[in-house]
């Protein structure tokens, strides 16, 4: 909490010393381009303008299939006894992402943010006896808001920070049924839960540079979670960084490749209503990892016309490394789909 203080404060310092804007808008970095919004699976890349409204849909599918331990891949049976130490494995969870988000600038320094999310995951299991079974969980995630203030906008570059907070309205409380204890319900292991059940801070500085038809972005980010929530856990802290190289084709169209690398810390704490014998997934050791991954993507802008403004976004990624604390499922493809509407 106390980084999160800070933060503000140093933000709040620089806007007091903050110069009288007086850059021509040839010099400015301009998000009127199709490559003025970076690939859609970032977030917080963008300002705007003061009194702009901004409305935005995003759809992720996110796909986890197969065990790695740390970053060698392993069969599911040197996972579980006789071999293993569990007596069950995850062996792929799908999950689906909705999230709706507005933003809105009240001044032409500060951009607000708000996004609600809707997630709905599976997860298939294989056991001991070689039998299988589904759980699955869904429903409202955390809520996030957050403020971007621009540090400056001139020679095609612009610098801008984000301070936000995650509210934790997504349930940490999600149950199914398992062989073992059916019929009744029980608790689902820690990457079924929908929220973190803790208040996150979410900081992040992104630097954006465009030349005629290219430009380049980098974010660095991190989510810091504080306290533990009410299931006796935090789950781990993410930091990333996030760059970008967007080609315009056309006045409408841009294609996008970007690369990230980051990191995600352990579980810290644990939910004493599960078991960490029981399944990989419910055990802390096996949480927390490294890893990179490398996105193509395209922005569909319309420039003019009646639907200006309106731009659509694709983007597909791939792991290409995944380092993981003790044993856990690899993360294979991920693909982005969004709509956004500024007015
Ligand atoms: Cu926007």
């Amino acid at each position: 909490m106390k980084k999160y203080i800070s933060a503000i404060l140093f933000m709040a310092s620089i806007s007091i010393f903050a110069q009288e804007d007086t850059t021509s808008p040839e010099q400015k970095w301009s998000g009127s381009r199709p490559d003025g919004h970076a690939p859609i699976s970032v977030m917080g890349d963008h300002t705007h303008g003061k009194g702009d409204f901004m409305f935005s849909y995003r759809y992720m599918y996110m796909n986890m299939e197969d065990l790695n331990e740390n970053s060698e891949n392993i069969e599911f049976l040197d996972a579980i006894m006789p071999t293993g130490n569990y007596m069950v494995t995850p062996t792929s969870m799908p999950m689906d992402m909705h999230m709706l988000g507005m933003m809105y600038a009240p001044s032409n320094k500060v951009t607000l943010m708000v996004m609600a999310n809707y997630l709905s995951m599976s997860m298939d299991h294989l056991m001991m006896t070689g039998a299988t079974f589904t759980t699955e969980s869904s429903g409202l995630s955390d809520t996030k808001i957050g403020a971007l203030y621009k540090f400056f906008n001139k020679n095609k570059q612009q610098l801008h920070g984000q301070v936000g907070l995650s509210i934790p309205t997504g349930s940490i409380e999600e149950m199914d049924v398992t062989p073992a204890s059916s019929p009744n319900e029980v608790i689902l292991p820690y990457p079924m839960q929908i929220g973190s059940g803790t208040w996150d801070a979410e900081l992040a500085l992104t630097y954006l540079k465009q030349w005629n038809t290219l430009s380049f972005g980098s974010q660095a980010k991190t989510t810091i979670r504080t306290g533990k929530n009410d299931n006796d856990y935090r789950l781990g802290n993410k930091y990333s960084i996030n760059n970008w190289l967007s080609l315009v084709a056309a006045d409408w169209l841009s294609f996008s490749g970007r690369f990230e690398l980051g990191a995600i810390d352990k579980i810290e704490g644990a939910n004493p209503d599960l078991n960490p014998m029981m399944v990989i997934t419910a055990d802390t050791a096996n949480s927390g990892m490294t890893y990179t991954n490398a996105g193509l993507g395209f922005n569909l802008y319309a420039f003019k016309g009646g639907l200006k403004n309106l731009r659509l976004g694709a983007e597909a990624s791939l792991p290409l490394f995944q380092n993981m604390n003790g044993i856990q499922l690899r993360t294979k493809e991920t693909i982005t789909i969004g709509v956004q509407y500024a007015l």
